[in-house]
């Protein structure tokens, strides 16, 4: 699926998007069932406790979280991760023995600016021991799939895999949603898909309210150093044991979630 450049590119540099890789048509029924999604949250006011409020006040989001929850559940978006152009990729960057991690949506705020601090996903503070970045380098894959065209997402390419700068770390400190050192925006356009290690320093930023609708999801590896019933997983979603659930999932999906199940 990959070429050895890509794979390595993504290596070293920590993230690798992939152009045009939704199709016309997956994009167009992506959006449906997001817009369904998004009623089923903000106009029937269910699930409520996922959706990832602006400022932590309940007026305005910036995503909603769990988007697999049997209450706003759409097929086509557990289809989508079952997308070759999403799967075959995380399968070429890290294997085929993988777990599910996170399903999220991502969304333009309605009234408020959306602009989140610098940070790597495990450490707010951006601070990570080297041995600890090393080991990451191929556990996980997080993506951004863009279904219109989306400049939220910005990195500092190359810093998933070292600790923090001096300059890096004054900025996480001082002013953490400010300019950092060799950022980039990651300009995408609708179908594009951008893959990314998440301990790449990272923010979002979307001041402007521009229409956003992206898909944000993240599968780990299942290697010799998983454990089996990892404490470390969310424990509230236990609704990923529905057998219903369970039994119609696409067959590519579903070693992902059995191992979510074994390795939790
Ligand atoms: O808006 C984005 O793309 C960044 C999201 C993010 O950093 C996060 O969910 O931790």
């Amino acid at each position: 699926m990959l070429t050895n450049s890509e794979i390595n590119s993504y290596l070293e540099n920590g993230y690798l998007i992939r152009r045009a890789a939704l199709s016309g048509p997956d994009i167009e029924t992506y959006r449906k069932a997001i817009d369904r999604l998004l009623h089923k949250c903000l106009i029937d006011r269910v699930h409520d406790g996922y959706l990832r409020y602006i400022d932590g006040e309940r007026d305005d989001i910036w995503g909603v979280n769990n988007v697999f929850h049997p209450s706003i559940r759409e097929d086509a978006l557990v289809d989508s991760l079952a997308n070759p152009q999403i799967l075959d990729v995380i399968e070429s960057l890290i294997g085929k023995r993988l777990r599910y991690h996170l399903c999220t949506l991502l969304v333009n705020s309605e009234k408020k600016p959306y602009h989140i601090n610098w940070h790597r996903d495990a450490a707010s503070d951006g601070e990570v021991p080297q041995e600890v970045l090393n080991s990451r380098l191929r556990s996980h894959v997080q993506l951004n799939g863009a279904l219109y065209d989306d400049d939220s997402l910005y990195i500092v390419p190359g810093s998933h895999c070292r600790e923090l700068t001096d300059a890096e770390r004054s900025v996480l400190r001082e002013k953490p949603n400010e300019e950092m050192p060799h950022q980039l925006v990651v300009e995408l356009k609708a179908g594009d898909i951008v893959f990314y290690n998440s301990s790449i320093l990272h923010k979002g930023k979307n001041t402007n309210r521009k229409i956003r609708q992206t898909l944000h999801y993240a599968i780990v590896a299942i290697t010799s150093e998983s454990h089996p019933l990892n404490p470390d997983n969310p424990t509230d979603q236990e609704w990923l044991n529905d057998p219903e659930f369970l039994g119609n999932l696409p067959d590519r999906l579903k070693p992902l979630f059995d191992n979510w199940l074994k390795y939790r």
